[in-house]
């Protein structure tokens, strides 16, 4: 079926008849033709799916995927001159030209992040591709591969892959396992990735791109996708059948729950006195916010949310309740604990969202779980709900028409929150001194940004405290990647943020570890004029881990950036002689620095006003008070140990797992 003439929707693509028209072109030219004429659709808007290319060439890839992405580039450039020129360019500003946009990272790794975050903008409906030479320019990808995997968020990786053909072997960076040829380091995308596939022939192309592209347009199924590329296949010529190249549009499903399930759902919901939902990265990805509000405001159900979730709701709307869970708001907390029915919307329930399954404690407690996976839906032994986020709010606002919560549960819901928010408001502005505390600097720049403004960070001490205190005001402000939760993802994931979306400014919060581990796209930002604004957040070491390992017992050790000491033998010396903004200068960026929170504020209205990447520095104290989150996370603590630190902690941990419902 097709949507307008001359193209064709997916399912309905490859060879049918006999060929009438075919064009030689390499593996390589082949693929980049493919992706630039491949469109995702839903509710009736069509955007390039995969929008563009980040590269790192060698050996692997530079004459086969380099070569076609630089005759992509030419002809484009030639392509948009003419259009320019005659005032033809399309609506959406394509030209219909084989266009690929190719970026050049500085890190593996980092550009499946930049991938990541420009998807995860776009709610999944659009990607970018990611081509790299072989051995350890492929690796470098696979921790990207995992974080998307786990986020469930589409990515496009093409590694190149050792020949085919073997003759040359083994080429520079083969891995050489003596019990097969047939094994490469590529093999170890495999458990991180949705879909993994080898072309060893040319012949195998095009089946192995439908397969892909089905994958990334799938909500349920989506991932990284890992195309292995042999370099010299890359390079090989062939003929292929002109339709392969036909503009093909993939229709991204909204699944509508079954009645059955439907009823059975509402029925759980109508036998609810003290029920909780539990917002998740599905309502964003599904752009279900509206729907959310709607059942919310018929209904009256307190509306927690998670880290992928947060936004789902404006935070002060009346229902809405803060993050649930280990790094949770005790608002949400104390309604998790006593909730008897809990509604799941597109959650996975991570160990953090149940507190390490102590969350949900009412003996009786049971989940109606609202899930375009039935994977998750039937987590939490839960009445499944397998629908698309949107669909199946609609569909359970109607059904519960004329049901609303007890009205004493929406009074304590009102309560919790207001005895909350002005713990908030003191968190924001503690005064803390000499050194502020990092809840000033989260305070002040929440209190800085505008609506449409996006945060972007995953790792360290941040993510918790932003996830118990950040006020979000738009279902897309708040980017904090908690799946993998991974250092080094900020920065480069800022630029995908951007890329996809680059009417917004973007603040990525930066911790000095996530930044000493991967600081390196500030370069690529400066060199394609992205603009980002860079907020890092030195406080010498590991704040998060620092705090984790001093609750298990373990004293701190080896979570502080200090000399070591030869008085103990530790890391517990003096701080380093490091200047991480004279780093981050030396990479191009713009730096102001700030010492309080007064010039922190000023210098976040500077770099607002200016076009080009800013880094603002500031130094906090690790040890500045948070607000507790009335929550558990299961860490285990050792079971026998001659410290008498980790015995103390040992008693607490048995003590708190008792709490905990294992399995259910
Ligand atoms: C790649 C990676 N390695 C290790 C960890 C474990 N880890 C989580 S937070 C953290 C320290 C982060 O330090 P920093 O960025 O300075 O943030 P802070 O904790 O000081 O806020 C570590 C090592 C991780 N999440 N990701
Ligand atoms: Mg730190």
């Amino acid at each position: 079926m097709s949507d307008t003439p001359g193209e064709r929707s997916a399912g309905s693509a490859f060879p049918r008849g006999p060929r009438t028209d075919s064009v030689r072109l390499t593996v390589a030219q082949a693929l980049v033709r493919f992706l630039a004429n491949q469109w995702s659709e839903r509710d009736g808007k069509q955007r390039r799916l995969v929008a563009g290319c980040f590269g790192i060439f060698g050996h692997g890839n530079v004459a086969g995927v380099g070569q076609a992405l630089l005759e992509a580039a030419l002809s484009q450039a030639a392509l948009s001159q003419a259009a320019l020129s005659e005032a033809a360019l399309s609506e959406d500003g394509a030209t219909g030209a084989a266009d690929l946009p190719y970026y050049l990272a500085r890190n593996e790794q980092a550009m499946v992040h930049s991938a990541v975050g420009f998807a995860r903008m776009a709610n999944r409906l659009q990607t970018l591709a990611c081509t790299t030479s072989i051995g350890p320019g492929a690796t470098n990808m696979v921790t990207g591969a995992a974080l998307a995997t786990i986020n469930r968020i589409p990515v496009l990786l093409l590694p190149g892959d050792i020949f085919a053909t073997r003759v040359a072997n083994p080429v520079l960076q083969e891995l050489e396992d003596p019990r097969s040829y047939d094994v490469s380091v590529n093999d170890a995308f495999r458990p991180v990735s949705r879909y993994w596939d080898r072309i060893n022939r040319p012949e195998q192309l095009p089946a192995a791109l439908l397969a892909a592209m089905r994958v990334l347009t799938d909500p349920v199924e989506t991932g990284a996708v890992t195309l292995a590329l042999p370099q010299d296949v890359q390079a090989e010529a062939y003929d292929w059948p002109e339709e392969l190249f036909g503009r093909r549009v993939w229709h991204v499903p909204r699944p509508v729950p079954e009645p059955a399930a439907l009823a059975r759902a509402a029925e759980v919901l109508r036998g609810a006195r003290r029920p909780l939902l539990v917002a998740g990265g599905g309502v964003i990805y599904a752009e279900a916010s509206g729907a959310l509000r709607r059942f919310a405001d018929a209904t009256g159900i307190p509306v927690a949310d998670t880290q992928a979730g947060k936004g789902a709701l404006p935070w002060d709307h009346p229902v809405a309740v803060g993050g649930v869970g280990a790094t949770g708001t005790p608002a949400a907390n104390a309604l998790a604990r006593d909730a008897d029915v809990v509604v799941g919307v597109g959650t996975r329930y991570s160990d953090f969202t149940t507190a390490s399954r102590t969350a949900f404690a009412n003996p009786d407690v049971r989940f109606v779980n609202l899930n375009v996976a039935r994977f998750d839906a039937a987590k939490q032994s839960a009445t499944m709900l397998v629908a698309d986020a949107r669909a199946g709010l609609e569909a359970l606002t109607e059904a519960m028409h004329g049901w609303q919560v007890d009205q004493a549960h929406i009074d304590r819901a009102r309560r919790l929150v207001a005895e909350w928010t002005p713990v908030v408001d003191r968190a924001y502005h503690l005064g803390h001194r000499p050194l502020p505390a990092q809840t000033e600097i989260l305070g002040t720049l929440n209190e800085t940004v505008g609506p449409r403004d996006v945060v972007v960070n995953a790792a360290g001490s941040m993510p918790g405290d932003l996830q118990m205190l950040w006020r979000a005001r738009d279902p897309k402000q708040y980017h904090v990647e908690y799946g993998y939760s991974c250092m080094g993802y900020e920065i480069a994931a800022g630029l995908g943020v951007k890329l996809a979306d680059p009417g917004r400014e973007v603040f990525v919060l930066v911790g000095d570890g996530s930044y000493l581990m991967m600081a390196q796209e500030l370069v690529t930002a400066v060199a394609e004029r992205i603009k980002l604004t860079v907020v890092l957040v030195n406080n010498h070491g590991f704040a998060s881990i620092g705090a984790l390992s001093e609750s298990v017992g373990s004293q701190r050790f080896g979570t502080g950036y200090r000399y070591r000491n030869p008085a103990t033998g530790l890391l517990d010396g003096d701080v380093l002689p490091v200047d991480l903004a004279a780093n981050a200068a030396s990479l191009g960026a713009d730096v102001l620095r700030a010492g309080t929170v007064e010039e922190f504020r000023g210098a976040l209205e500077k770099a607002r006003a200016s076009e080009a990447t800013t880094v603002v520095y500031v130094e906090t104290d690790p040890l500045a008070p948070v607000p507790s989150s009335e929550s558990w996370w299961d860490v285990p603590v050792s079971e026998v140990a001659g410290l008498e630190s980790t015995r103390a902690a040992r008693a607490g941990y048995q003590a708190a797992k008792r709490a905990q419902r294992p399995y259910l």
